[in-house]
């Protein structure tokens, strides 16, 4: 039978595994189902045990599980000299990282602190454009890298505030980086998931009522999953999109479309 995906084998990176719930983890089974190689970074010493744990749990080989601290110049270009001396070539990137403030999360939009506001720009949308160009002299027979983004990012979203502005500069650097990476054939793309239950998700109040609102809107009359998610981010890795760069694909069962 034909590969059509033309992943088996392939090294792709993957960041922002925190737990069973990430959506980085979504990303990593299906590519496993499909055949490449993994390489999982992370940042805390505590999402390392877990990254093992999972690996270990799940029957999966990890390639390298390597330390990389986005907010970090000197920490990304490390990490991906590291991932690039080891496997030599780097196929695809899956950047699932983002961070604001907890209190910058509550309260109202206006009273966004200067640093807070950095913070979660610095973390959730520099960090894409470092770990691009960190990348880059890796992946030398082309490539995808692809980026989670949300709604909020184009909509208000009560609640979403610091971070739907930090997305929203994710979309456009994922438009800007599509020019200098497309000259080596590698593509970047956006998926804005759905609401899905993650350690990001937590403590967050409003958000049963936000599953709920899309269980009753949505063309598809339910929430996605992180497999979901995972598949889709297959295809924007795989040979089949070879053709696409610079697009914001939603997995969030129709929901954004509705009035
Ligand atoms: C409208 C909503 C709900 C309200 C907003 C949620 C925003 C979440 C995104 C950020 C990334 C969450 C965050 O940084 C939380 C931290 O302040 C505290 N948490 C942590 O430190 C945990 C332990 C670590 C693992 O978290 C991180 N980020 O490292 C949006 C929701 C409907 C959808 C959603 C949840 C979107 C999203 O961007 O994740």
């Amino acid at each position: 039978m034909e590969d059509l995906l033309k992943l088996k084998g392939k090294n792709i990176v993957v960041m922002g595994v925190a737990n069973e719930r990430s959506i980085a983890w979504g990303v990593a089974r299906s590519l496993y189902k499909v055949g490449a190689n993994l390489i999982f970074t992370y940042r805390k010493e505590r999402s390392l045990g877990r990254i093992n744990k999972m690996l270990a749990d799940n029957g999966y080989e990890a390639k390298m599980v390597v330390e990389c601290d986005v907010n970090n110049d000197e920490s990304i270009k490390k990490a991906f000299t590291t991932i690039g001396q080891e496997v030599g070539t780097i196929h695809g990137v899956v950047h699932s990282v983002a961070f604001a403030n907890a209190d910058d999360l509550k309260g109202q939009f206006i009273d966004t602190s200067r640093d807070g506001y950095a913070f979660a720009q610095d973390t959730s949308a520099y960090s894409l454009i470092a770990v691009a160009r960190e990348a880059k002299p890796f992946m030398t027979e082309g490539g995808s890298i692809i980026t989670m983004s949300y709604l909020g990012a184009e909509r208000v979203v009560e609640g979403y505030n610091v971070m739907a502005i930090a997305k929203a500069s994710l979309e456009a650097s994922v438009k800007y980086l599509t020019v200098d990476l497309g000259k080596d054939n590698i593509r970047i793309n956006a998926i804005s998931a759905g609401a899905i239950r993650t350690l990001a998700a937590k403590g967050v109040p409003s958000f049963n009522k936000i599953l709920h609102k899309i269980e009753e809107t949505a063309p598809l009359k339910r929430n996605v999953t992180q497999e979901e998610v995972g598949d889709m981010s297959v295809a924007f890795l795989s040979n089949l999109s070879r053709g696409v760069t610079g697009e914001v694909i939603y997995v969030d069962s129709g929901y954004n479309i509705m009035g």
